[in-house]
C-alpha cells in the first residue's frame, strides 16, 4: 500500500529512511528526536553536528547508524502560532522535502511521524490532514511507500464534523455484532439447535447429520448429463473481479496509473491483477478500486461480489465504507484517516 497509517513506534519501523521532526540545531531534544537518537546511538548526533544546523520548512539526512533503516531525514518542523506565520505551507513544505531527499538517496520506504505535532504545538487534526495530502500528491508522480506512525493510543479527532457525522451513520446502520454472532452461534452449533430449535433439529440438519453419518454424503456419483451441465456453467463464468476492473477503467476514461495511484494500490499489485483474469483481491483492495473508480453503491456490491465479498451492516469497516460512497465522496485518503480512527483496516493493496 503506497500511504498507510500505522500505531508504533517510528524506532521500530524497518524501512529505507526515518524522518525525525528535529530542530533548528539539529542538536536532539525530546520527543521522537530523543527516541530516535537512541536507539540509533552516539554517531547519529557528531554526524549531525556536521551538518550546520537546518531551516524550519527544510530537511537534511545523515546514515541510520543503529536504527533499523539505511538513512535518517532530519527535518524541522514550523512552531505553532496560531496558523497566521505561515505555518501550514512550512509543514507541507517538512514534506515534500523529506521525500524529495528520500527519492534522491533512492529510498523505497520512508516512515512519517507526525511532524510538529508534540513540542511544536501543531494541532494535531490539521497536522494529520497536511502530512495525507502533501504524501498523496508526492505518490501521484512518485513510487515509494510511505508510512505515517502515529505513537499516542488517543484516537485522532479527523475532523469533528466528518467524524460525527460518520459516527451517527454507523449507531444508525451498524447492526450490533453480538445479535449476529448469537445467530450464526444458533447456525453452527447442532447442540444450540437441539437445546433451542427441537423443530429445527429434527428437520433439514436432522437429515443431514443422518445422511453423512450412513456416509451417503459424497458417495453418490454424477451421471455423465450432471457432469456435461457442471462443464457448461464453469466454462460461462461471469466476468471476474480482475476483467470487470478493466472494463471499469476504460469505461472511465482513466489510465491505469490513475486508477491505481487513486486507490492507493502499488504498481506490482496492479500488475498482477492486470496479468490474472482470477485474481483474488483482499476485500480492502476491491473497496479501494471502487472509490477510485468513483462506483455507485449498486456497482461497489457488485465489484465486491467478483471477488466474493459482500458489504455488511455488521461490520464497521463496511458501513464506515457505505458512508462515504453514499455521499460521493471518493478521496481513498480521508477515508484511511477516518477508518484509522475507528481502528479498522485502511484501503489499498
Ligand atoms: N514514534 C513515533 N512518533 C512519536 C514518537 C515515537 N517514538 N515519540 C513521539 N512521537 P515531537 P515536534 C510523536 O514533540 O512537535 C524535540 O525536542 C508525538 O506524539 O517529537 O515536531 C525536537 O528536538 C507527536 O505526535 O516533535 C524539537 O525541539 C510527534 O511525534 C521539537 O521536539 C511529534 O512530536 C520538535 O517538536
Amino acid at each position: 500500500m503506497p500511504l498507510t497509517i500505522v500505531r508504533n513506534d517510528i524506532t521500530k519501523i524497518k524501512c529505507d529512511a526515518v524522518v525525525n521532526a528535529a530542530n533548528r540545531h539539529l542538536a536532539g531534544g525530546g520527543g521522537v528526536d530523543g527516541a530516535i537518537h537512541r536507539a540509533a546511538g552516539p554517531e547519529l548526533h557528531r554526524a549531525c553536528l556536521k551538518l550546520g544546523g537546518c531551516r524550519t520548512g527544510l530537511a537534511k539526512i545523515t546514515e541510520g547508524f543503529n536504527m533499523p533503516c539505511k538513512y535518517i531525514i532530519h527535518t524541522v518542523g514550523p512552531r505553532w502560532h496560531g496558523g497566521g506565520m505561515h505555518e501550514a505551507e512550512l509543514l507541507a513544505s517538512c514534506y515534500r522535502e523529506s521525500l524529495r531527499l528520500a527519492s534522491e538517496y533512492e529510498c523505497e520506504s520512508v516512515a512519517f511521524p507526525l511532524i510538529s505535532a508534540g513540542a511544536y504545538g501543531y494541532p494535531r487534526e490539521e497536522a494529520l490532514h497536511i502530512a495525507v495530502s502533501e504524501i498523496s500528491k508526492f505518490l501521484l508522480k512518485n513510487e515509494m511507500t510511505v508510512y505515517i506512525v502515529v505513537y499516542d493510543r488517543e484516537c485522532f479527532k479527523v475532523s469533528k464534523k466528518l467524524m460525527s457525522d460518520v459516527t451517527e451513520y454507523i449507531d444508525q446502520h451498524y447492526v450490533d455484532e453480538h445479535f449476529v454472532n448469537r445467530q450464526s452461534a444458533a447456525m453452527s452449533n447442532p447442540s444450540f439447535i437441539s437445546n433451542h430449535s427441537p423443530r429445527m433439529n429434527r428437520g433439514m440438519t436432522g437429515a443431514l447429520l443422518d445422511a453423512m453419518a450412513s456416509h451417503e454424503y459424497g458417495k453418490r456419483s454424477f451421471s455423465a448429463r450432471e457432469e456435461q451441465g457442471l462443464e457448461e456453467m464453469l466454462a460461462s463464468l461471469d466476468e471476474s473481479f480482475s476483467q470487470m476492473l478493466m472494463r471499469k477503467i476504460d469505461e472511465k476514461g482513466m489510465t491505469d496509473a490513475q486508477c491505481y495511484k487513486k486507490a492507493n494500490i502499488d504498481r506490482k499489485l496492479f500488475s498482477k491483477i492486470r496479468g490474472n483474469v482470477n485474481y483474488k483481491p483482499s476485500k480492502p483492495t476491491v473497496i479501494a478500486f471502487a472509490i477510485a473508480l468513483e462506483l455507485s453503491l449498486e456497482e461497489t456490491k457488485d465489484m465486491l461480489m467478483k471477488a466474493g465479498f459482500a458489504l455488511s451492516h455488521s461490520s464497521k469497516f463496511d458501513v464506515i465504507v457505505e458512508y462515504f460512497i453514499r455521499n460521493r465522496c471518493y478521496d481513498v485518503f480521508k477515508i484511511n484517516e477516518v477508518l484509522f480512527s475507528f481502528d479498522q483496516l485502511l484501503l489499498g493493496g
